[in-house]
């Protein structure tokens, strides 16, 4: 499959900045205000992107939160869905994700025939990204919702296996998420691992709430470093900054 304008954005920023700052905005969490506050903070102060999702969504106003964002925002908004209902027009793009690091069916292929045509027929662009939820020291609602076990912490050569599978089905992202509010975020061996071992672009989230974890993730490899949790009780203009400066590691 071509690769899309987003995606090509993207891929010349890495290129420019070397790692770029993703905020995570969640329809479950937040309200409509609340979401709207968040993203147009984080676009004025130093994110590049903007991802819309969250586990299970149960809110039918996500088509006009999209609307009303890409009105307020001149960066990428992206669909970042929890499954095939939340494929919405007004995105710029979406995560196409496969659940690689669970063996639940459901995630590994039924949600993507169930949402494939429908993307296909909004013609919204599609990252095919390997997903790969990695146990960080409590159970998530990702790991609850998708009744799948986690890659042990300790094992970042299970995560890399499943990256490389990952790339040589024809995949070209991997995210490698400890969970929404992880009690510990990825560790930075798992990116490693697969940074030496495909040129997949990783993204890496979950857990992360300072700075220098996410500093310490982009030196290790990682080329998207995603945050939510922070910001729905954060609406600090000065901490996005700090973070935006740890991500970006050239100017
Ligand atoms: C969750 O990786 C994202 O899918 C972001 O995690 O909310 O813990 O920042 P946090």
């Amino acid at each position: 499959m071509k690769i899309g304008k987003i995606e090509t954005l993207l891929n010349a920023e890495i290129e420019r900045r070397g790692a770029l700052f993703a905020v995570l905005l969640d329809p479950d969490t937040s309200d409509d205000l609340s979401l709207m506050k968040t993203g147009v903070l984080a676009a004025e102060n130093g994110a590049d992107l903007l991802l819309v999702g969250g586990s299970f969504m149960g809110n039918f106003n996500l088509s006009s939160q999209v609307a009303a964002l890409k009105k307020a925002v001149s960066i990428p908004v992206i669909l970042f869905p929890g499954g095939a209902s939340q494929v919405v027009p007004g995105f710029d793009a979406m995560l196409f994700m496969t659940l690689v690091s669970g063996r639940n069916s459901n995630y590994l292929i039924d949600e993507q025939v169930r949402g494939g045509v429908l993307v296909r027929t909004l013609q919204m662009e599609a990252i095919p990204t390997a997903y790969q939820l990695i146990n960080s020291g409590k159970s998530t609602a990702v790991e609850y919702i998708s009744a799948t076990l986690p890659v042990p912490a300790d094992k970042p050569k299970i995560s890399m296996a499943h990256s490389v599978a990952a790339e040589l089905m024809g995949m070209r992202y991997v995210y490698l998420e400890a969970g929404s509010g992880a009690e510990f975020p990825v560790p930075v061996e798992h990116i490693a691992y697969t940074r030496k071992s495909t040129d997949l672009k990783i993204i890496v989230g979950g857990g992360i709430r300072e700075p220098q974890a996410a500093a310490e993730r982009v030196a290790a490899g990682a080329q998207i470093i995603v945050t939510g949790t922070i910001w729905e009780s954060k609406k600090d203009a000065a901490l996005l900054k700090e973070f935006a400066s740890a991500i970006h590691i050239r100017a």
